[in-house]
């Protein structure tokens, strides 16, 4: 089954939907008998990047190194999901560019701070808010929206379903799949 590289890079806020969908995509991808890896929290900053904090410099070289991996897994032909909130546009500018233009697909997963907060699945909005957390995404430290995404999805609006096949429905018009 034919399939071109590229990586579907989510980028959003802490609640907002990233590794739901990312997993919802792979899935639907492997049914379809594609081959395609999905880079998250669990398989990244549990390993390789276990060295790593939330801070500024800390979140900048966490995405540095995914975009490394993310190009290596392209080089061997795979169809790569991430699902990272990777904040800072400076830093999604230079993967753009680690793994070339064409093969990143950009995807703004968008839910309202306030929606973000209401879901807070580890509590992490609310200890922020108490002052228990410092440099929380979207409350003191900045999350910085595409300004161009390839394609943004609301998920405040849009059922998982729906926002799967959005996702598959770009990835055939762009001759991914
Ligand atoms: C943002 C934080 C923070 C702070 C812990 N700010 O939504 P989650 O919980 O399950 O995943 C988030 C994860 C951040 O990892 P990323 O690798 O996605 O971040 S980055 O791209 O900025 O490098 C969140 C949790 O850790 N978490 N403290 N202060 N998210």
């Amino acid at each position: 089954l034919g399939q071109r590289p590229m990586v579907v890079w989510l980028t959003g806020l802490s609640g907002s939907g990233k590794s739901t969908l990312a997993n919802a995509l792979e899935h639907a991808l492997h049914q379809c008998g594609h081959h395609s890896f999905l880079l998250d929290g669990d398989n990244i900053r549990h390993g390789l990047n276990r060295d790593l904090d939330l801070s500024t410099a800390g979140r900048q070289e966490n995405i540095r190194r995914i975009g490394e991996v993310t190009r290596l897994l392209l080089d061997a032909g795979l169809i790569v999901v991430t699902a990272f909130i990777s904040p800072y546009r400076v830093d999604r500018d230079r993967v753009r560019e680690t793994v070339g233009p064409e093969r990143f697909l950009e995807v703004h997963v968008r839910a309202a701070l306030e929606t973000c907060e209401q879901r807070d699945p580890k509590g992490l909005y609310a200890r922020a808010r108490r002052g228990d957390l410092r440099g929380m995404t979207g409350i003191d430290d900045p999350y910085e929206a595409p300004e161009h995404p390839d394609l943004v999805i609301d998920t405040d609006q849009c059922s998982v379903a729906a926002a799967t096949e959005h996702l598959l429905q770009t990835l055939r018009k762009r001759g991914v799949v």
